[in-house]
């Protein structure tokens, strides 16, 4: 046998050190974007996030309104693929139907309104103002907020609303009053100023958009206006029926494909990965997984693999451990395994994101696995909470719960995602449990607290974006009596919300 060096560890038994902070940071400036699939030195990646966020490929998590709910966020969804080809096909067609970016219908804004009165009326209506990205998508760079025509910020309010969406790097302008499109375009050809019009559904002008850098003889405006595009969604595919799956999730207009499986070091995916090369060349991006040493890694980088998935064990409803005693501590693995997609990188100059999947408890535990290395992180307990997420609201003992279940459940009976391959059998035992979380409300406010402390603890370490936080993250192990000392203690709580399991 192999022994590995050491013990295998898990976040809660890390901490991160602070460094140096300059005044610059601050969380209004930190970027989360984050590359979502392999590119070479040099060349950007064909597809990236605006946070490290995916939902997991699980029948609890990720239904059409959660994958929309997310992708409004700059996140990313993967369609469970326990269910049957042609339904979630129809899902990934559900969350495609959506459009993103340009919706601005508003009328009731009036010029006189606070920028506290306007955020009252954005959280009622979803759209009074809303951010924009340079390609329409949640998932482009953003690059102004678009507001009622009759909208006029003071320049106060107007800072505040950079503040709230927007690095000071980015500029805005909002709301000509009642100015045709055909005019804003004269505007922009006549002047260059690189400037966006954005028009509201009956094609009024309702906001200009524009950035220092944008170039407007690159694309013109008005090209950009028809494109619509659309929301981000992943879709879960497995090793067995994918000739037939694959062709239907494409149809549908899946972004990008995710092998689901609790065991990834295996010939059926590279078969899986090879079919999709011979079929759709690089046309197709899929990630694949789980692993959780060097090894595993290498071997499905040198599949093809668009980004490869960490974790053996460590799900939050996952029993695999003890059914099995196969996994490793999410910490160590995810360590592991992000040194060799580095050394990955510089043998070969091909980048594939590592994502961290399952085992995310606290928020901190996100800022730890991103700044362990994670390009992003694959989270299912933590969206089950909210109210997007597919699952029933149920009242247990007088609190609000919603039902979460594992893939490896009786529940669930996703035996694919298990069994090794080859002929067709059963699940033959479990190897995840049926559960509830508690509820927690709307992905939107828990998501965006969640990146606020994540944002923090960054300019804590002195970093503006993911690629300088891991470069400059000093990380300490604690021991168990130093576990004890991070969360209240010796004290009498007036109030047992204030307690927050700190392990
Ligand atoms: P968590 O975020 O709830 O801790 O973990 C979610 C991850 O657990 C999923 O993305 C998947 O990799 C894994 N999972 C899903 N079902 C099971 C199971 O039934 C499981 N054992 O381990």
């Amino acid at each position: 046998a192999t022994f590995f060096e050491g013990e295998s560890h898990t976040f809660s038994e890390y901490l991160l050190v602070p460094g140096y902070s300059s005044a610059e940071n601050i969380p209004a400036n930190v970027s989360l974007r984050t590359p979502l699939v392999r590119f070479k030195r040099g060349e950007e990646p064909a597809l990236s996030l605006n946070i490290p966020m995916v939902s997991a490929i699980m029948q609890a998590v990720s239904g059409p309104k959660l994958a929309v709910a997310l992708a409004q966020e700059g996140g990313l969804s993967f369609i469970y693929g326990s269910q049957s080809a042609d339904d979630e096909a129809a899902m990934v067609r559900e969350v495609k139907s959506y459009k993103a970016g340009f919706v601005v219908s508003d009328s009731t804004l009036t010029p006189d309104m606070t920028l506290g009165q306007v955020m009252e009326m954005k959280e009622r209506t979803g759209h009074s103002t809303m951010p924009v990205t340079d390609d329409g998508t949640s998932h482009g760079h953003l690059v102004g907020i678009v507001t009622s025509r009759d909208y006029r910020p003071s320049r106060d309010d107007r800072a505040k609303l950079v503040s709230e969406f927007m690095t000071p790097r980015e500029k805005m302008i909002v709301a000509e009053d009642g100015t045709s499109l055909k005019t804003a375009n004269d505007i922009i050809w006549d002047n260059k100023l690189n400037q966006l019009p954005i028009v509201d559904a009956d094609n009024r002008l309702v906001a200009l958009v524009f950035r220092k850098d944008y170039d407007s003889h690159k694309s013109r405006p008005d090209e950009l206006l028809d494109q619509h595009k659309r929301y981000l969604v992943g879709a879960g595919i497995n090793t067995r029926d994918y000739a037939e799956r694959v062709p239907k999730l494409v149809d549908a207009g899946a972004d990008v494909l995710c092998i689901d499986s609790s065991e990834g070091f295996s010939e059926w995916q590279k078969r899986t990965l090879a079919w999709i090369r011979e079929n759709y060349g690089d046309s197709v991006r899929v990630g694949a997984g789980n692993v959780v040493d060097a090894e595993g890694f290498r071997f499905l980088a040198d599949c093809g693999a668009d980004f490869v998935k960490v974790g053996i064990g460590g799900g939050s409803i996952c029993i695999t451990r003890e059914q099995k005693g196969i996994g490793r501590g999410q910490a160590s693995a995810l360590i592991d395994v992000c040194r060799a997609r580095d050394e990955y990188y510089e043998e070969t100059g091909v980048y594939v994101p590592v994502c961290s999947d399952g085992g995310i408890v606290y928020d901190y535990h996100m800022t730890l696995a991103l700044a362990m290395g994670a390009d992003f992180l694959m989270l299912g307990r933590y969206f089950a909470r909210f109210d997007e997420s597919p699952t029933r609201r149920v009242n247990v003992n007088g609190s609000y719960m919603k039902e979460y279940w594992g893939e490896g459940s009786a529940r669930a009976r996703n035996w694919q995602r298990y069994d090794l391959g080859g002929n067709k059998k059963g699940l033959s035992f479990v190897e995840g449990v049926d559960s509830y979380v508690p509820y927690a409300g709307p992905l939107k406010e828990n998501v965006d607290n969640s990146l606020l402390k994540v944002r923090s603890t960054m300019c804590n370490c002195g970093a503006l974006d993911l690629a300088e936080f891991r470069e400059k993250a000093k990380l300490t192990l604690v021991s168990a009596t130093s576990l004890v000392e991070g969360g209240a203690h010796d004290v009498l709580l007036k109030d047992s919300s204030q307690q927050v399991n700190f392990r």
